[in-house]
């Protein structure tokens, strides 16, 4: 595996690229054009500039998250074409720059829902939070509103402005949606770009729903081993591969992540790792990476990536808002650089130990 952090590009991200360079074994970015949307072509120059300025930083581009999926492919309206063959340009683009992994996501209208931005810990650290009485509560076009107040001025990816003013609209367009359409709109997506992928070594990474559930009625299909094994199957081609993110996944405590990833092998492309502190099945918060601040096991979750062969990019994922820092909520410097150092503490040991048979 190699460590890597996610960065949102100058003028997005709070965090600059130096100071992820000095991170102990963090060795690539995760990063995106931000300002570009859905359906758009990304251009080579721009793609290329994102690579010089990266490389410039004593850091390497080690995949895209994410060249997000338009609505019209998601519903399968008459224009999908169109937009399927615009995203297969920007995989054409990004090839030809020598970047071999892109992370998306076929979530309809929201994107990661979360109904707190800024839960207190204990500790006095704030968090991302979930209930779901609070979203069963909320009028959809209210979502918006109800978390950007506490946003510290950024622009959440998946939530931008613009979108989030067409959500009722946008309910309208998935009204006739079902899981099983969604599923079919997404598997005729991949096989439309196997072949740019196969022809640049393009590995696609899927990254689930989250929460893995339906909210507010809307269809959801990444959301457990059996839907993802059957999407495995459906297009089989390695660049038709995963992002095991363990806090989505691990929102419903059903998913038994360990045994999801040795389900996966071969195709989990990258890697989220993060923890959650469950108070009851329908209330959760993000917590620090480690295992006792949370509760998932860390460490069987690195065990299976590491047993399985895993090579691809790993990062922390959400952190928690500590030591005064302000920032995109989940999106700090500090927590995150805790938790990349926590994930790269464990996989020494587990190698170690492999290594000396014990
Ligand atoms: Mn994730």
């Amino acid at each position: 595996m190699e460590m890597t952090f996610r960065w949102y590009g100058t003028g997005f991200d709070t965090v600059e690229l130096w100071q992820i360079r000095q991170i102990p074994g963090v060795t690539g970015v995760i990063t995106t054009l931000y300002d570009t949307t859905p359906g758009e072509v990304w251009k080579p120059e721009k793609i290329h500039a994102l690579k010089e300025q990266v490389e410039a930083a004593g850091l390497h581009i080690a995949g895209i998250e994410s060249v997000n999926v338009h609505d019209a492919i998601k519903i399968g309206s008459p224009d999908c074409e169109k937009y399927i063959d615009n995203y297969i340009e920007t995989l054409e683009n990004l090839g030809k720059e020598d970047i071999h992994l892109v992370c998306y996501n076929f979530m309809p209208v929201f994107d990661w829902t979360r109904t707190e931005l800024a839960r207190k810990r204990p500790d006095g650290s704030t968090v991302l939070a979930y209930t779901q009485a609070a979203v069963d509560a909320l009028d959809p076009e209210k979502m918006f509103e109800s978390i950007a107040g506490d946003a510290n001025g950024a622009i959440l990816p998946g939530w931008e402005p613009e979108r989030m003013a067409r959500v009722k609209e946008l309910f309208e367009m998935y009204a006739g949606i079902d899981n099983e359409k969604l599923f079919a709109n997404l598997t005729h997506f991949l096989e439309r770009i196997m072949p740019v992928c196969n022809k640049y070594d393009i590995k696609m990474a899927i990254h689930p729903d989250d929460p893995a559930w339906s909210v507010f009625g809307l269809p959801r299909i990444i959301i457990n081993k059996e839907n993802i094994l059957r999407l495995m199957k459906a297009v089989d081609d390695v660049h038709n591969g995963v992002t095991f993110c363990s806090g989505s996944y691990g929102t419903n405590l059903e998913n038994d992540l360990p045994e999801m990833i040795r389900a996966l092998k071969g195709r989990i492309h990258f890697a989220h790792v993060r923890n959650l502190k469950f108070n009851s099945p329908d209330d959760f918060e993000e917590s620090a990476h480690l295992s006792s601040d949370g509760t998932f096991d860390m460490y069987e979750i690195m065990k299976a990536l590491y047993e399985t062969g895993f090579e691809g990019p790993i990062r922390p994922d959400h952190g928690r808002m500590i030591w005064g820092e302000k920032a995109m909520p989940g999106y700090g410097l500090y927590d995150r650089a805790l938790g990349a150092t926590y994930l790269n503490g464990l996989w020494e040991a587990i190698d170690k130990a492999a290594k000396r048979g014990r």
